[in-house]
């Protein structure tokens, strides 16, 4: 008979960290299903979840550590493979200075433990060069939002929400629970505003659907204030006790009449404005406007996120049961060496082009490092290990990113499969996957911890990343800065000073939760702590000196994107790229059948009279271009009121048709670095 167990853990297919029941056979994963008692989930899964038993059974993963040879990858023991990456690393740190090596970590890794181990090792072994997907993901609604109030928070609190407005937000692909969420607030009443490019999975099921040029968020924002302005819809007694700079914008407002907005929009605007402004004065302070990545990868992409937390402030939204809720967080303890270890001196790549990057994420610049180790302007930089990242197919200008990668002296990566950047790396290091390891993940949404159970034990030759980072820096004799033993030694470490042991969130597999809800946190905070908002006022702030004194606009000043103005034109069509569908998670997936027979193409989704003025039809080719390249790929025409004319779209993550050849890496927001790839200019040729 063979043994069976049930092991109840989080998902980890995504970084929505569902929760789950892992049945194991014999120490063997056979089946996932949904934990009911995890209110995050409630025992729903994506298509993805299941798929966890594909990906640790995978016949494709790699098990054991390779070298790259002159007869391709060779099989090596572990030992020898830290051995000789441990020695070449001292190698160029002495010929180029401890500042030539860096770390990369993902999206397969996430937000917490293991982005602050990367983190912590590259400082623990001096140097300041830590790199991530984050350079364009997530960071820019982080700091447009810190900008205002001091924090961003991933998981509003739509379900107490009585109007839910998306900006750029794909729930039903991005977010599955999320959409659940929606959805029970509005069998409750709330009405739902979708603002998005394309008519998405949810814009079909919104009360009003704006369909809005890309890059054009900023104006249809600055038309809604004007709308609360002019009619008086405001809360206020939060405006004069808790904000500064309300009459900047209130002047900066009279600008964006319903002509304006229309123009730089796309569409007419003159009913919608006042509807939705209406229904969020109506809803307020239980509104949401929640923003994804749609805003984020624009020229103007700060300042149109920083326009729509506007409203949090106009509405007295922030920190709101029902509206942008600010979840009290739990006391982790500080893994990273930022204060211990700064290495500021050594010029961290990036900070000096993109300061309030720097400044309130301590990261470095991604699109810089490729001109850097291209240049070794200002200085080389020849080493990079890279974890559950794979930049070759996910970063912008997939030729330059190649070019970049083969050019260093040591390309570390650790994975489970063979992606783009693996191929090019000297070592390949094979990993323990999220049911191999343990970690904690909290939800904030609903003030829980909890802690990943190893379902089953790596095989021989794998690591977790923490043992890695452990060995490497202890023969870089860095060892003093990763005493703990294994990662279940730092995960108790790490939750020491919280009041809660591990065994007691472990004893918590639907999340333990550590604190109540308490709405407007900040009345509190500005009698005790004499600060509402942790912004260099205390308040929320319509305007920022912090900016105006780096030489930026103080308030979020809409800047129309470049293909709205020019007017010679070599490439007629604007794309957007990178709307997910739910069965793919950026490169990842393709290699699970039964997500990959979905979609077995990328395509560029076009307006029918787009379509029809080049002679396209459905599945022909085309060759797509830009000034970064160009990529051949099948056309799909959409619906007419699916897409704008003129407006094109493209997913990421194809090895073929990747369409981070067409994307940007010389065009950024000036405030955040994130690179312009929601509206690229191209042209479309049929083939
Ligand atoms: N299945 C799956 N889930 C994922 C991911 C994945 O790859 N696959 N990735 C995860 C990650 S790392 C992230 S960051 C999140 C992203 O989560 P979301 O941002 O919710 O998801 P996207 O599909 O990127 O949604 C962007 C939406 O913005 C629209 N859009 C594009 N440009 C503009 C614009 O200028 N203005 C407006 N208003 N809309 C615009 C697009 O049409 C699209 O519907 O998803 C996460 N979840
Ligand atoms: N054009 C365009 N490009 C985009 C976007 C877009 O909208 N448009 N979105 C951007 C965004 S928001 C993001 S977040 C980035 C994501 O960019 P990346 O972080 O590079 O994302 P992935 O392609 O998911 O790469 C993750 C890699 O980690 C591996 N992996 C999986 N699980 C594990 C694990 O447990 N451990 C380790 N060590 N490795 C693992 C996978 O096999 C995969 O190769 O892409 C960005 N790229
Ligand atoms: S949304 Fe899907 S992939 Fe993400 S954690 Fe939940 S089940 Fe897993
Ligand atoms: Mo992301």
């Amino acid at each position: 008979m063979a043994e069976k167990k049930v092991v109840q853990t989080l998902c980890r297919m995504c970084d929505d960290h569902c929760g789950i029941n892992v049945y194991t056979e014999d120490g063997k994963v056979v089946d996932i299903d949904g934990n009911k008692d995890h209110p995050w989930n409630r025992g729903r899964l994506c298509i993805k979840g299941p798929t966890g038993v594909a990906l640790i059974n995978a016949p494709d993963r790699i098990r054991k550590p390779l070298k790259k040879t002159e007869n391709g990858f060779v099989e090596i023991p572990l030992d020898q493979a830290l051995e000789e990456i441990a020695e070449k690393i001292k190698k160029l740190q002495s010929e180029h200075g401890d500042a030539a090596m860096s770390i990369w970590k993902g999206e397969a890794v996430g937000f917490m433990q293991e982005e602050e181990m990367a983190r912590r090792f590259i400082h623990a072994i001096g140097s300041p060069n830590y790199f991530s997907n984050d350079s364009q993901c997530f960071v820019g609604r982080w700091i447009g939002y810190s900008l205002m109030y001091g924090r961003w928070n991933a998981q509003p609190d739509f379900e107490n929400s009585k109007c839910v407005v998306l900006w750029g937000a794909n729930p039903p692909h991005a977010h599955p629970n999320m959409t659940q969420q929606i959805n029970r607030a509005r069998e409750k009443g709330a009405q739902l505003i979708v603002i998005d490019s394309r008519l998405s999975a949810i814009a079909r099921q919104a009360d009003v659907f704006v369909r809005i040029k890309p890059g054009t968020d900023g104006a249809f924002a600055w038309g809604l204030m004007k709308e609360l302005i002019d009619n008086n819809m405001l809360d206020h007694e939060f405006i004069k006790d808790y904000t500064v700079g309300f009459e900047k914008i209130a002047e900066y407002s009279k600008k964006f009449t319903a002509e304006y907005v229309s123009e730089e929009c796309g569409i007419d605007v003159t009913a919608m404005i006042p509807t939705i402004a209406k229904d969020m004065f109506a809803a307020a302070p239980a509104v949401v406007n929640y923003v994804g990545n749609g805003l984020e990868h624009h020229e103007n992409g700060i300042n149109n996120i920083r326009a729509v937390a506007c409203f949090d402030g106009l509405l007295a939204a922030v920190d709101a049961i029902g509206g942008n809720y600010t979840p009290v967080s739990f006391p982790l303890k500080e893994l990273t060496l930022y204060h211990e270890k700064p290495l500021l001196d050594l010029n961290p790549i990036g900070k000096d082009k993109f300061p309030v990057l720097y400044d309130f994420r301590q990261e470095c610049h991604t699109m810089t490092a490729m001109d850097v180790i291209l240049s070794e302007d200002p200085y080389p930089l020849k080493g990079m290990i890279v974890i559950g990242a794979n930049p070759v197919s996910t970063n912008p200008n997939t030729e330059k990113v190649t070019k970049a990668m083969k050019a260093l002296d040591l390309l570390v990566v650790r994975e489970l499969f063979m992606s783009e950047t693996a191929e090019l790396a000297d070592y390949i290091l094979p990993t323990a996957s999220y049911l191999e390891r343990s970690e904690l993940h909290i939800h904030p949404g609903f003030q829980i911890i909890g802690c990943t159970e190893r379902v089953v034990e790596p095989s021989e030759g794998m690591q977790d990343e923490y043992q890695f980072l452990h060995d490497i820096a202890h023969k870089l004799g860095a060892g003093e800065y990763f005493p703990w033993e294994n990662e279940d030694a730092l995960t108790e470490w790490l939750v020491s000073d919280s009041g809660v042991t591990l065994d007691e969130i472990k004893a918590h597999p639907e999340g333990y939760k550590y604190a109540e809800k308490r709405d407007r946190k900040y009345v509190e905070d500005a009698k005790n702590k004499g600060k509402a908002f942790n912004t260099p006022s205390g308040k929320l702030e319509f305007a920022s000196d912090y900016l105006k004194e780096l030489g930026y606009e103080e308030i979020p000043e809409y800047i129309p994107p470049a293909y709205n103005v020019e007017e010679e034109r070599e490439y007629p069509y604007t794309m957007i790229t990178g709307a997910r569908k739910v069965m793919y998670l950026h490169s990842r997936n393709f290699n699970f059948a039964r997500l990959n027979n979905a979609c077995l193409n990328a395509e560029i989704e076009m307006h029918p009279v787009d379509a029809e003025a080049l002679g396209l039809v459905t599945d022909d080719m085309v060759k797509v271009s830009s000034v970064i390249g160009s990529i051949e790929i099948p056309v799909k025409v959409m619906h007419h009121k699916e897409i704008g004319p003129g407006i094109t779209q493209i997913t990421h993550g194809w090895k073929e048709c990747n369409v981070n050849y067409l994307t940007h890496d010389d065009r950024f927001d000036p405030i955040d670095g994130f690179p312009l790839m929601k509206a690229v200019q191209i042209k479309i040729e049929k083939i």
